[in-house]
């Protein structure tokens, strides 16, 4: 039985899984004792100077999931996991799975706006937290939360806090989580086709949705990956990028690393100097990162002298990867490149050992499942002549079928066959490799972080002031993307925030600092396409080149213009059609 609130696949799909063994009946609560069995003494995690073996983890894992039993965990209950690259994240996440409980993985910048949402939509009853991280009280933020939410009983913390009393009135248990421990005790076993834990999409919609993945699917995409990648234990796969992240916790990432026998070393962040200092010590062989932190990488690798050569991959995805930054990698990094497209929703496509150099740097490689199906269609959904652009839909043994409690947005992402609405375009070659041509979906990927236009314009709405607003891409060397927001003032106002004002008042609204606009810049008012919709192309193209015209922002509005425009006079939420 699958979670309630979660679309399961169809009955005769999943048991075709099963028949042709792609799921195994798997339970990821299990696996750390089924690894400490075969791998024993075998070091599994290294953080600093902390070296986890097998079974030091799996005991840990078991100690943990008694301690959450007693703290009144239970099998179904939500729980918001936030913590950096500990190994508390791997630990903390196994013992969940094995009490049943679902981790719901949360990015360590989320704010108050993020982890208000995460903690409603899934009716959490605990959130994990570091404690103060990087300036950030999470357990004040914890109690704030928990005031308002009579559904979040605990927070559990990660480091000692001080048992003081706060905004909710001592209502809430903030449980240190060295106290979340006990006597291993028998628990009963998951089913390998409910939830396990939730990833959180990269949204086009203003509030983040939540992607239900499940013991057996997650399970057999990391088995997957590692195999194509041919993982065992001699590798180290060094987690530099946020483990919550699906690239890193499961592209083989953590889990497909620890299936195979290997060792994880967790980066505390991704700055050459630790990643490098990292890779020389413990020998790493894989790592995986985006396109910005490569080039970070190649600009610092001329000055320093560390020793990579132990290192056979790196894997580049979750953005644009330019074929001249991809040239770069194999020269001067001396190792091999792996593109990597993917998704938390699921589908994976990678580049394979022994694909030409050509197609290596050019395109994303292939769907890494033999059951992957995936589609190109043009804007009426009907598939594209071979070779064309369109939208790429995908449905597999490890794609969603929906998002969690989201069912109007779920009839608009999938087709009525369960093809799963990607929002990429794309193209195939003839050897059937993916080519990303980018994407229709409103989403600036900043970096590799995902940004929703439409959550960023709902809160710069909200700040006093605008009357209008539109969030696009703008192109940027080193980021790829940068978020720039068109705005147009409020008639009444006496002034127009400058873009620190507006940084400002979305911080104290409590969004994370990764969504908030790079470049703001008023205009009267925001052109609008024939349909009435605000014209993103036309912004896009503004933003990309301060010297081009703003025509429709100086032209006054005139009902028989073909294109109309948006802003004070017309706000964008009520456009009427033209005719
Ligand atoms: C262009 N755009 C890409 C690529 C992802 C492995 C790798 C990445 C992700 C990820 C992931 C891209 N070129 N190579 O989960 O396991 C954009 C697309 C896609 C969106 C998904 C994994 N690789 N993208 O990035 O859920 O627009 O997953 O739909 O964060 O990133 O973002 P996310």
């Amino acid at each position: 039985m699958m979670l309630d609130g979660c679309t399961p696949w169809p009955a005769e799909t999943a048991a075709h899984y099963r028949r042709t063994g792609l799921w195994r009946g798997s339970d990821l609560g299990a696996l750390p004792r089924e690894w400490a069995a075969a791998y024993g003494s075998a070091t599994a995690l290294v953080s600093g100077d902390t070296r986890i073996s097998y079974t030091e983890l799996a005991d840990r894992v078991d100690r943990r999931a008694a301690g959450f039993v007693r703290e009144g965990v239970r099998p179904g209950d939500r729980i918001v996991l936030q913590l950096p690259n500990v190994p508390e994240f791997v630990e903390v996440a196994f013992a969940l799975f094995r009490a049943g409980a679902k981790p719901v993985f949360s990015l360590t910048s989320h704010r108050s706006q993020e982890i208000r949402h995460l903690c409603e939509l899934s009716g959490a009853s605990g959130y994990v937290v570091p404690g103060v991280f990087r300036g950030f009280d999470h357990v004040a933020l914890g109690r704030q939360i928990a005031a308002g939410l009579p559904a979040l009983r605990t927070v559990f913390v990660m480091d000692a806090v001080e048992e003081a009393e706060g905004s909710d009135g001592g209502r809430v248990d903030v449980v240190p989580l060295a106290r979340v421990d006990g006597d291993p005790q028998p628990l009963p076993a998951n089913d390998p086709s409910d939830v396990a834990f939730f990833l959180l999409s990269g949204g086009t919609t203003a509030l983040p949705k939540l992607i239900p993945r499940t013991h057996d699917d997650y399970a057999y995409q990391t088995r997957t990956v590692a195999e194509l990648l041919s993982l065992d234990p001699a590798s180290v796969y060094l987690a530099v990028l946020p483990v919550e992240f699906n690239f890193t916790w499961g592209c083989p990432g953590v889990v497909g690393t620890l299936a195979s026998g290997g060792t994880v070393v967790l980066a505390p962040d991704p700055t050459a100097d630790d990643c490098f200092a990292l890779i020389e010590r413990e020998r790493v062989t894989l790592t995986s990162v985006v396109p910005t932190v490569a080039r970070l990488w190649l600009e610092e690798r001329e000055f320093s002298d560390r020793d990579l050569s132990s290192l056979e991959v790196l894997q580049i995805g979750g953005a644009r990867l330019e074929p001249e930054l991809a040239a770069r990698i194999a020269p001067e990094l001396g190792c091999r490149l792996q593109q990597v497209f993917g998704m938390a929703e699921g589908l994976l496509t990678m580049s394979r050992p022994g694909d030409d150099p050509h197609s290596v740097l050019h395109t994303q490689g292939r769907p890494v499942s033999e059951a992957d199906e995936v589609r190109i269609v043009d804007e009426q959904g009907d598939p594209v002549p071979p070779g064309g652009v369109g939208e790429l839909l995908t449905r597999g043994p490890y794609t969603l079928r929906g998002y969690y409690r989201a069912p109007e947005h779920n009839a608009r992402a999938f087709t009525e066959d369960g093809f799963y609405r990607t929002g990429d375009l794309a193209s195939i070659t003839p050897e059937g490799r993916l080519v990303v041509e980018g994407r229709i979906k409103d989403v600036v990927i900043r970096g590799g972080d995902k940004i929703a236009a439409g959550e960023v314009e709902a809160h710069l709405l909200a700040v006093s002031g605008i009357a209008a607003a539109a969030v696009v891409p703008v192109p940027d060397a080193f980021l790829g993307e940068r978020i720039y927001a068109f705005l147009v003032g409020r008639d009444d106002s006496a002034q127009e925030p400058p873009l620190t004002a507006l940084k400002a008042a979305l911080q104290q609204r409590g969004l994370a600092d990764y969504k908030l606009p790079d470049r703001a810049e008023y205009v009267p008012r925001l052109p609008l396409t024939p349909l009435g919709k605000i014209d993103k192309k036309v912004l896009a193209a503004a933003a990309a080149d301060p010297a081009r015209s703003r025509d429709w922002a100086r032209v006054r509005q005139d009902p028989q213009s073909p294109r109309r425009t948006a802003g004070a006079t017309a706000p964008a939420a009520t456009p009427t059609p033209v005719r």
